[in-house]
């Protein structure tokens, strides 16, 4: 088996490290934290690692979970795997840009636990260059619209994952537009799509977190 699918199936099957009791038919063997490390050591692509490795991974535990295969305890586990492997890889996504092109301020929409790949893309435009407020999960629309006031042409990014929650990120749309601010919006998420984005009015839309970049820049005015 290569690293790549060792830690995809390491997700899959939720093992966070080799001191990790679960699940215990894996005891002894390595988790998403060594394999990472290791797959860095060996200096694969990070976007190779976190795209075929970790995102695949979690892939395959949405389909299991849809399918019944997988409950809640499981999605769980894995979503730790996922974020350990995360965690490894973080200083390398952040990379080493010193000068700020601008801000962002993002958040997962009110109602939202998911936070996974809104810390993606938090992450990944820092290592872009911009600086990046974090709000965290379940933020409210009144949240979004006094931290766009306070940080004024800032982009803010709202992130959404289940198709009930879709509706916060109507509001906060609404709202913020309703309140005539001109703070760019960018929306994101696993039930989010461009007609979706179109819909509510929001300015860009992407599902790969590394697109963030040129499309916050494109936001902004700033040649990529
Ligand atoms: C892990 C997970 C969980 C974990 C979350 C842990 C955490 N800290 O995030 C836990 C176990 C807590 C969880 C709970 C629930 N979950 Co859940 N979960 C998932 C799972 C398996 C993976 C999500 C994930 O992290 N993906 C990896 C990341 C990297 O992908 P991503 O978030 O989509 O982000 C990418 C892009 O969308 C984009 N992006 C994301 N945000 C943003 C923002 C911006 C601005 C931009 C530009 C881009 C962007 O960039 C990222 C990188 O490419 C998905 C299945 C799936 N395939 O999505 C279900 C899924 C989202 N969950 C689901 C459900 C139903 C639930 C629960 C309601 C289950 C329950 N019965 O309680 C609860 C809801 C809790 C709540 N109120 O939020 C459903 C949603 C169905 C729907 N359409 O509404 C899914 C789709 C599973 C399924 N197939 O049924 N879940």
């Amino acid at each position: 088996m290569g690293i790549l699918t060792e830690i995809k199936d390491a997700v899959v099957r939720g093992r966070v490290d080799i001191k990790s009791p679960y699940p215990p038919e894996m005891a002894g063997k390595p988790g998403v934290v060594e394999l990472v490390e290791q797959a860095l050591e060996e200096k694969m692509d990070i976007s190779m690692v976190l795209k075929e490795g970790l995102v695949s991974g979690m892939e395959v535990v949405g389909d299991k979970f849809s399918s019944g295969e997988y409950f809640l305890p499981d999605m769980l586990m894995s979503a730790q795997a996922m974020k350990a492997g995360m965690s490894i890889l973080d200083p390398h996504l952040r990379g080493k840009s010193i000068q700020k092109l601008g801000k962002v301020v993002i958040g997962t929409v009110k109602g939202d636990m998911h936070d996974i790949g809104k810390n993606l893309v938090a992450v990944i435009l820092e290592g872009g260059g911009f600086e990046v407020i974090d709000l965290g999960i379940d933020v409210s629309a009144e949240a979004f619209l006094s931290n766009a006031e306070e940080h004024p042409g800032s982009v803010i990014g709202m992130s959404a994952l289940l198709t009930t929650t879709r509706e916060s990120m109507r509001a906060s749309v609404e709202l913020l537009r309703e309140k005539g601010l001109s703070n760019k919006i960018i929306v994101g998420g696993a039930v989010v799509t461009q007609a979706f984005a179109d819909e509510i009015g929001a300015d860009a839309f992407t599902k790969d977190a590394a697109k963030a970049v040129p499309l916050v820049k494109g936001l902004l005015g700033i040649a990529s």
